[in-house]
């Protein structure tokens, strides 16, 4: 059994008053319960801080993106090395907004999963299609090349720890949703392509969140679906109320 993983990608929002308050309220909200994970990916400058924060609560902290380098004269760039140091546990990598906005491609966004790996960081690698691809047919082609170029290289150890996130590009802060079976059937042809590269019992082993639109009211439908293992969220993350609803609709 896979176990429920449920991400609040903040994306740039928050001050870092409002990013303790909302774990404060978050906590006060969470059940303890072993059958869901629940992730919070901040903005990097509250990462160390809520990292402590979070300390004896059932809350993960990942990073939002991160270089592939270990160090290096990357001005203004966050090293794994340095997530690592500070505790961070999980990356989102490949997220659409870095593809669209700051020209990740599928082979760096390979060369991050792969560092992620070495550096003891559980990536969440980000795929979907655009609606143009969607519309001309194209998304399962292009969902399984991102897929097979993102876990190039990458040992069948730790790919079987990898979580991938479907996000349908054109449902990501749209409100639109793409169908929970819609969701579900690309999320099953993505478990096929990982069994291709690596095999059945790690694609069985391989959590795949649902990314694009996701709130209380449409989890629950998520989550029922046979190939999806919870949900990143932008948007519905940002108030704990909402939040602690999603998370908890996994539990
Ligand atoms: C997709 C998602 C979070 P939202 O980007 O990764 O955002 O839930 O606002 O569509």
């Amino acid at each position: 059994m896979r176990k429920p993983i449920i991400a609040g990608n903040w994306k740039m929002y928050k001050t870092m008053d409002e990013a303790v308050a909302f774990v404060e309220a978050l906590a006060g909200k969470l059940k303890e319960s072993d059958k869901t994970e629940t992730v919070i990916c901040p903005p990097a400058p509250y990462l160390a801080a809520l990292v402590e924060k979070s300390k004896g609560l059932p809350i993960r902290i990942a990073a939002q993106t991160m270089h592939e380098e270990t160090e290096g004269a990357f001005t203004g760039e966050i090293s794994p090395a340095m997530l690592k140091s500070i505790g961070v546990e999980l990356v989102v990598l490949g997220h659409s907004e870095r593809r669209q906005y700051y020209n990740e491609t599928d082979d760096s966004v390979n060369r991050k999963v792969k560092s992620a790996f070495e550096h003891q960081l559980t990536p969440i690698v980000c795929v979907g299609e655009t609606l143009e691809q969607r519309e001309n047919n194209a998304t399962s082609a292009i969902v399984s090349e991102q897929v097979k170029k993102a876990f190039a290289g990458v040992s069948e150890t730790d790919a079987a720890s990898a979580i991938v996130a479907y996000e349908p590009v054109w449902a990501i802060g749209t409100g639109r949703t793409a169908t929970a079976e819609d969701a579900n059937k690309v999320c099953g042809q993505i478990r096929e392509v990982l069994a291709e590269l690596y095999s059945d019992s790690v694609a069985q082993a391989i959590r795949i969140q649902y990314g694009g639109s996701v709130k209380p009211g449409n989890i629950e439908e998520l989550l029922s679906m046979s190939d999806i293992d919870g949900a990143l969220v932008g948007g519905a993350s940002l108030d704990p109320e909402s939040f602690a609803a999603l998370a908890e609709a996994g539990a």
